[in-house]
């Protein structure tokens, strides 16, 4: 596969444009991605990136990195520190993924991917890949909140742009990428059907931190599965609304435990069980 490469830029909407939601919602239809600048405060940057900084170490320290391409990527980020979990309900986020993919999405993963000097690309890819054709629409969303500058250097995402519109069986071998050139601070929206993947990092020193909030619609399995891979005093501290945009929840009598709780039957009498807890399936067969 060789895209040739083109260091084109795209649209960037400032957040402090009062239009911010139209003119991102527009560039989503028209070419599959939205990047709005000056979202994430300088401090807040700073603190974003000194956590990325200590996890990646830590994990590199006790053996537990997870390389891919020459990039390190932490998985499961609200396992392992809570300054993370409040991102999955930024509102800027979620506005623009609920441009998308309406109000009920789920979380599917939260990461980290820190593009590192000497890697390689990787192979461009649709996050939705795994779904059949036809693609009548996004099924995921994928939102990156940039912690460094996007350059031409340091690994930018790539992307084929309007390919959210062409599918999965597409030629992509010689269509032009384009780099998302975007400062520090910006959040960039994918349609899940866009061509895209880590840039070259062609710098001697500067990795290229970025954190990958992708979402999907409520019928879609997640990426990560909460249930499990969080603990149990984890779960515990989970607001409602987290513990939804987790798939902790019913949506559609989807996700119910041992059928619907009385809280959802409306007025009616629910024949069986009123606790949704798992069954006794060990005294059941003694
Ligand atoms: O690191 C990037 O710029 C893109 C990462 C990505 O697309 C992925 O991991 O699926």
């Amino acid at each position: 596969m060789s895209q040739n490469q083109a260091v084109t830029h795209l649209d960037i909407v400032p957040y402090s444009n009062a239009q911010w939601r139209d003119l991102c919602k527009a560039n989503l239809d028209k070419d599959g991605i939205a990047v709005c600048s000056g979202v994430i405060r300088s401090d807040d940057l700073n603190e974003l990136r000194s956590h990325i900084d200590e996890l990646t170490n830590w994990e590199r320290v006790n053996k537990e990195a997870w390389f891919s391409h020459g990039n390190q990527r932490v998985f499961n980020l609200i396992a392992k520190d809570p300054i993370f979990l409040d991102l999955i309900e930024h509102p800027v986020a979620n506005q623009m993924v609920e441009m998308v993919l309406g109000l009920d999405f789920l979380l599917s993963s939260i990461t980290a991917n820190v593009a590192l000097p000497g890697n390689s690309a990787q192979q461009l890819h649709a996050d939705q890949g795994y779904l059949p054709e036809p693609w009548m629409r996004a099924e995921v969303v994928n939102v990156i909140f940039l912690l460094d500058d996007f350059t031409n250097e340091n690994g930018a995402t790539q992307i084929i742009q309007n390919s959210h519109l062409e599918g999965i069986g597409s030629d992509i071998s010689n269509c032009e990428t384009t780099t998302v050139i975007a400062p520090a601070g910006s959040l960039v929206c994918m349609d899940g059907r866009l061509w895209h993947g880590t840039g070259n990092n062609r710098t001697k020193t500067c990795k290229r931190r970025a954190l990958f909030a992708y979402f999907c619609r409520p019928y879609i399995r997640q990426q990560e599965n909460f249930s499990r891979s969080l603990s149990n005093s984890i779960i515990g501290e989970l607001s409602t609304r987290q513990k939804t945009l987790l798939g902790m929840d019913i949506w559609k009598g989807l996700g119910s435990v041992n059928g619907l709780p009385v809280s959802w039957m409306d007025g009616r009498v629910r024949i069986g069980p009123a606790d949704p807890r798992p069954p006794k399936w060990r005294s059941y067969r003694k």
